[in-house]
């Protein structure tokens, strides 16, 4: 008998950051390899996201996952015994006849992405390998850029701020330890000045500080700021990345910024982006507009996307055809990519290899509630994706990605290479009349 075949498989209910319930698997072989993976959960959710499947019950403010754990111990288990865990594609096409709905609406993506995630586990530690070079061979040496946050703010912060995430990249550092190091600095600094302000009043769910701020814009030039005070320069060193998560404040092309009392329509909100484009150095922005909103989101890539990454978080939702259909029209240039949008492995990196396919780069991400399972940081440079999101320099669930991705870029040594601004050059898009082709 195969000694990857999977032996056992075992579902718990676990928390995580946000002190809510989620589900851990743990995936034993033959050969006694175990390989185990905690599910995260998001707060900003596309509506085309795989289905987070929570109990009816009213326990834990009905976010309770015994029914999911109870499908991973039950159906899923009985279906996955004996089958090869180094055969991913093959072991995610059994969870997706078994669930056998467009969004893993039967089972759950949470059920099923854990045992996703584990089984991978499971048959790089039968190989003896850490999950990167299972995943991505003796070339996945890349380290990911991070985008690393300092204000969190949205969904995330109790819709303080209107915008979510105000984050910092590093395309002048020189290696992924470098980008760490900058990148704590400026947080750092950034929470120095709001205890001068007066304003630091904790972290958001991501772990960037509270956004005590008057308007959106004043996020921004704090960060300026802080990026100045951290002694680098704004925008060569040192660059602001965005995630507007717009559809969290408009639909139907009707946003509402809350902080600042005023409605914009779509063109509208085109035009702020672009004035704080050319203001601050910004050289990333998620979700500029609504996941329903994707001809503004098609305009905005024609008029900003020659100039920075533009990225689909819940207009693409991780998912391959949603990828292809953007390209078509030419709406952003850039793929987030989290599993639990999906529910496999195997689906997610099939939405990377469509962004690839039509020349768009990829951000793996985490979600704001989070726990200390490290796979994303495997994924990102396992499949090279290039960059990588995870919310803020504080947290343990946060910090355990960056220590994580430290010791692989120590363990890789002289052959660590690092994908720096390189990522910004390969995502220029196309003309809309041939992203399509
Ligand atoms: C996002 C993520 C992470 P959430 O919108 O990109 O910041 O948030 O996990 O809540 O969707
Ligand atoms: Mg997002």
């Amino acid at each position: 008998m195969n000694g990857r075949a999977i032996r056992s498989v075992h579902a718990r209910r676990v928390w995580d950051s946000r002190g809510r319930p989620t589900v851990e698997a743990e995936v034993s072989l033959q050969d006694d390899s175990i390989g185990r993976a905690i599910v995260p959960a998001g707060a900003s959710r596309g509506t085309r996201e795989a289905l987070d499947l929570r109990d009816s019950t009213a326990r834990f403010g009905g976010l309770d996952v015994l029914g999911a754990v109870g499908n991973v111990n039950g159906e899923i288990a009985r279906v996955v015994i004996g089958c090869a865990a180094d055969d991913q594609a093959g072991l995610d096409q059994r969870l997706i006849d078994l669930d056998a709905t467009p969004a893993k609406t039967r089972l759950g993506a949470n059920a099923t992405l854990a045992v996703s995630m584990a089984a991978a586990h499971a048959a790089a530690a039968s190989l003896h390998l850490p999950l990167y070079r299972y995943l991505g061979g003796p070339d996945a040496t890349m380290l990911p850029l991070p985008q690393i946050q300092i204000f969190g703010g949205g969904a995330h912060a109790g819709r303080r701020i209107d915008i979510q995430d105000f984050m910092v990249v590093c395309p002048g550092a020189r290696d992924f330890g470098q980008a760490i190091e900058w990148s704590a600095e400026v947080y750092r600094c950034a929470g120095v000045l709001m205890q001068q302000r007066g304003s630091r009043f904790g972290v958001a769910d991501e772990g960037g500080w509270w956004p005590d701020f008057a308007t959106n814009e004043q996020a921004l030039e704090t960060l300026v700021t802080a990026i100045e005070r951290a002694g680098f320069v704004p925008g060569g060193q040192v660059a602001i990345a965005l995630d507007v998560a717009a559809s969290e404040f408009g639909r139907q092309g009707r946003y509402t910024l809350a902080l600042e009392s005023r409605q914009l329509d779509s063109d509208a909100l085109i035009e702020l982006l672009l004035r704080w484009i050319d203001r601050y150095p910004i050289v990333s922005i998620e979700d500029p507009l609504a996941e329903d909103d994707a001809q503004a989101f098609a305009r905005f890539t024609q008029a900003a996307g020659h100039r920075l990454q533009i990225v689909g978080d819940d207009l693409l939702v991780s998912h391959a055809p949603l990828v292809r259909q953007a390209a078509a029209i030419g709406a952003a240039n850039t793929v987030l990519l989290k599993p639990n949008q999906r529910g496999t492995l195997t689906e997610t990196l099939r939405a990377w290899q469509a962004a690839q396919s039509v020349g768009y780069a990829g951000i793996v991400s985490a979600r704001s509630g989070e726990t200390e399972d490290t796979t994303i940081v495997h994924l990102a440079i396992g499949w090279q994706a290039g960059q990588i999101k995870v919310g803020a320099f504080a947290r343990g669930e946060r910090m355990a990605k960056w220590n994580e991705a430290l010791r692989i870029e120590e363990r890789l040594g002289g052959r660590a290479r690092f994908a720096g601004a390189a990522v910004f050059g390969c995502n220029r898009p196309k003309a809309p009349a041939s992203a399509g082709r």
